[in-house]
């Protein structure tokens, strides 16, 4: 089999919950040798979250630890310290997501590690930026929500700030953080030396909450925004509001009831009126009338009643089911998809081909779910394993490190690993 692209690179994963986790395993899937690095005795605290199996590791921990090794060490005892070192001087990236100033206490600071090991690129998240006037703070996905701007604009009007499921804080900033690491390795190959990666919750939300930043310009400027609910017929004050299911964009959208929504939560679509495609869904909802009428013909006209047209197309709705309604719209070529339960998801046989969703094997728990790669390579196919049980590989990696079985044994016996 061809070397995957990212073998040879060795990273110390002294990640914990999710942010890291998600980042790390990501990487472990290309390729690179992702060793985790855990208390003896208790490990990453997702292990024992939420448990499903009492005696297995919960889901929460084996969806985000795929494809690593499991090293036990406690890195506040001195033999603790010294295979840290060791894995330090031979290791290409250190990742991770204590609380602030935990790795500078651990005795491993930046200074510390560029002077063991000049090429080490060490990247961490927190949850706010280095300087920033909340740097002290430990932070959780909704904390991150809230300081990035994602909370203050989710929800409808008339409701509480609002998070969202999608992991905007956590795994989002495992993935801007997976990109710094690799635009260091390639920096790394050019300078030779390593260096320092930092990724903010706060600051990962902020990027993908970036067009309410452009509406809170807008808004300043001329005091609407014509694509939110509120325009024209409600009041915007001097903050971007909450647009309930508003499109965000050019193309208003909703979305919308379908056959069976009065007992299942989940029968909706979400339509988007597309400009350029009036004429195509006024002829897939039998209003063909509304192609040339002038109080329809273009998105000016159509936005002070486009609750009017959502309503009819509601009722084109009422006897379709959310697959048979987008069976037919898809061939108007209306951008539309059904609102999707995680039941559906799991059962979805496309999902299951393009190895987005796959079922893995775990010495305790047996089969389970787990994302695969979202994303795809013409030559490489990320192959997804189960995670590795506490301390799984302790022994493996110290004897790779020149330890002999009587030292490791040693170090059991103290608990330092
Ligand atoms: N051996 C010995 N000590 C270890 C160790 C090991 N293998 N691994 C961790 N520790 C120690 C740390 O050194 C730290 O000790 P001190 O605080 O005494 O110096 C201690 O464990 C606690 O670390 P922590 O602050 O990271 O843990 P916490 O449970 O109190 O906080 C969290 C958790 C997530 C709030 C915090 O880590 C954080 O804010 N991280 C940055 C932001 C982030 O990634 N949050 C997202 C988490 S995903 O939802």
């Amino acid at each position: 089999m061809s070397k995957k692209p990212l073998e040879g690179i060795k990273i110390i994963d002294f990640t914990h919950v999710q942010a890291g986790p998600a980042c790390t395993q990501m990487l472990a899937w290309f390729g690179a040798d992702v060793i985790k690095v855990e208390r003896p005795g208790s490990g990453d605290v997702t292990r024992n979250q939420l448990r499903d199996i009492p005696e297995a590791d919960a889901l929460y921990f084996t969806m985000l630890n795929s494809n690593k090794r499991s090293l036990t060490l406690d890195t506040k005892k001195p033999e603790g310290k010294e295979v840290l070192t060791k894995l330090i001087r031979e290791s290409d990236v250190l990742v991770e997501n204590f609380g602030p100033g935990a790795l500078d206490r651990m005795g491993f600071s930046w200074e510390n590690i560029r002077e063991l090991n000049p090429k080490m690129i060490v990247a961490s998240v927190k949850g706010f930026s280095d300087g920033h006037h909340y740097d002290d703070l430990k932070v959780y996905e909704n904390v991150a929500q809230c300081a990035g701007g994602a909370a203050s604009t989710t929800g409808f009007w008339d409701g509480p700030p609002t998070i969202s499921a999608a992991a905007l804080g956590d795994s989002n900033t495992g993935m801007h953080l997976a990109i710094g690491i690799l635009t260091a390795i390639i920096g790394r190959q050019q300078t030779g030396r390593g260096q320092r990666v930092a990724v903010s919750m706060q600051d990962s939300v902020l990027n993908l909450c970036r067009v309410k930043l452009r509406d809170q310009q807008r808004l300043d400027r001329v005091g609407y925004l014509e694509e939110y609910p509120q325009y024209p017929h409600g009041t915007f004050s001097d903050v971007v509001p909450r647009g309930g299911n508003a499109g965000g964009g050019g193309q208003p959208g909703w979305v919308l009831k379908c056959k069976g929504w009065e007992t299942d939560p989940n029968a909706y679509i979400y339509f988007t009126i597309q400009g350029h495609a009036w004429a195509p869904i006024c002829r897939a909802i039998g209003k063909p009338e509304w192609i040339e009428d002038p109080n329809y013909m273009t998105a000016e006209a159509r936005q002070p009643h486009i609750f009017d047209i959502f309503n009819t197309i509601e009722a084109w709705l009422s006897d379709k089911t959310k697959f048979e309604a987008v069976d037919i719209l898809r061939k108007f070529d209306i951008p539309c998809a059904p609102v999707l339960t995680m039941k559906e998801l799991a059962n979805d046989e496309s999902l299951r081909a393009s190895g987005s969703i796959v079922e893995v094997d775990h010495k305790v728990r047996g089969k389970y779910l787990t994302v695969g790669s979202p994303i795809k390579f013409s030559d490489l196919k990320p192959e997804i394993t189960g995670s590795p049980l506490l301390g799984e590989h302790t022994e493996e990696v110290l004897l790779e490190l020149g330890y002999s079985a009587e030292q490791v044994a040693h170090m059991q016996e103290s608990r330092a690993v």
